[in-house]
């Protein structure tokens, strides 16, 4: 078991290899500094450009010097400690997930072209199965050529059922044939696909309401989770796709991809700063066992070790 949480805060440590680089490393340079203007103003820049954001980096530069008023420490330590605590606060401001016993349980996947939506399904079935639950995917990206395929060939590999239309139909169509199929076969969880080209922001957002008012109409209670995937990668423009989607589809939660190429994972902390969504799930790589449940505890160990 011990093995077992090695490895997987090893894999969190790898996956934010870059970030930390842009950070902890840069804040480590610091060192030995005294506590001056010019080395907050310092700190605040590697925040910054670590894609923390300019309110988050603020924010973080505010609590120290308050708290460094209150009891003053050059120990750089304990510097560190303190970017951990408030890391520790703005990561506790989202909602928790709330626990959902509802069967079958509906879990709509959005997010622009590319952010991994349709990987992060298939992690996510494989997850699920795993666990025991009967799963079924639902091949609800209709307009981009070869998803519909590539969901195909996910769901023979893992060995979940998938529900899908011809290319060019109807996403709603299929969903609502997804839960049928759902309620008939007993399955547990649904995993629903969804198109993601947000160069055309309006129809997108018109066809994910549709598809949510399906599922509704279908089982009231449903979608029970829409899970927003974010490309690490993009940094601050994930955010803002965050602010957009939020507005139209109300999210539960953001699974966040890439993190394994990305020296942007600072961006977990901009958006809990900004939109107190709460990041379920990070992805780690590119096969299906890459793909973490996010653990801020871990998270921000990783982030600021030096
Ligand atoms: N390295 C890495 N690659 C990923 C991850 N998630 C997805 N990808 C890759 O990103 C690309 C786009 O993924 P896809 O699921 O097709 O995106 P979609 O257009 O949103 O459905 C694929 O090549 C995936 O293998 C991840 O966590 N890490
Ligand atoms: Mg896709």
């Amino acid at each position: 078991m011990i093995t077992f949480f090695k490895n997987r805060f090893q894999k969190v440590k790898d996956a934010l290899l870059k970030t930390r680089s842009a950070l902890g490393f840069r804040i480590k340079a610091l060192m030995g500094k005294p506590w001056d203007e010019d080395t907050f103003e310092q700190l605040e820049q590697i925040l910054y450009e670590a894609d923390l954001g300019g309110a988050c980096a603020e924010d973080f530069i505010d609590y120290l010097k308050s708290e460094l008023r209150l009891k003053p420490s050059h120990d750089f330590a304990s510097i560190i400690n303190l970017l951990k605590v408030r890391a520790g606060s703005i990561l506790n401001t989202a909602p928790a997930q709330k626990i959902q016993t509802d069967s079958p349980h509906i879990i709509l996947v959005v997010g622009v072209n590319g952010s991994g939506k349709t990987t992060s399904i298939a992690k996510l079935a494989y997850n699920y199965k795993k666990l025991g639950k009967k799963v079924l995917v639902a091949a609800g990206d209709t307009f981009r050529a070869g998803a519909i395929d590539q969901l195909t060939h996910w769901a023979e590999k893992i060995g979940v059922d998938i529900i899908k239309s011809k290319p060019g139909g109807d996403p709603s169509g299929v969903a609502f044939d997804a839960l049928s199929a759902a309620k008939s076969r007993g399955c547990d969880i649904v995993l629903i696909d969804t198109a993601g080209r947000l160069q055309n922001k309006t129809d997108l957002m018109q066809e994910l309401e549709k598809v949510r008012r399906v599922c509704q109409k279908h089982t009231p209670a449903s979608p029970q989770e829409t899970l927003l995937v974010l490309d690490a990668t993009t940094g601050q423009n994930a955010v803002d796709q965050a602010e957009v989607f939020h507005k139209f589809t109300p999210l539960t939660g953001i699974v966040l991809t890439k993190l394994d190429g990305s020296a942007k994972g600072g961006i977990v902390l901009a958006i809990y700063k900004k939109l107190s969504i709460p990041v379920q799930w990070i992805g780690v790589g590119e096969g299906v066992e890459d793909l973490m449940p996010f653990e801020p505890k871990e998270y921000i160990e990783a982030l600021f070790e030096l």
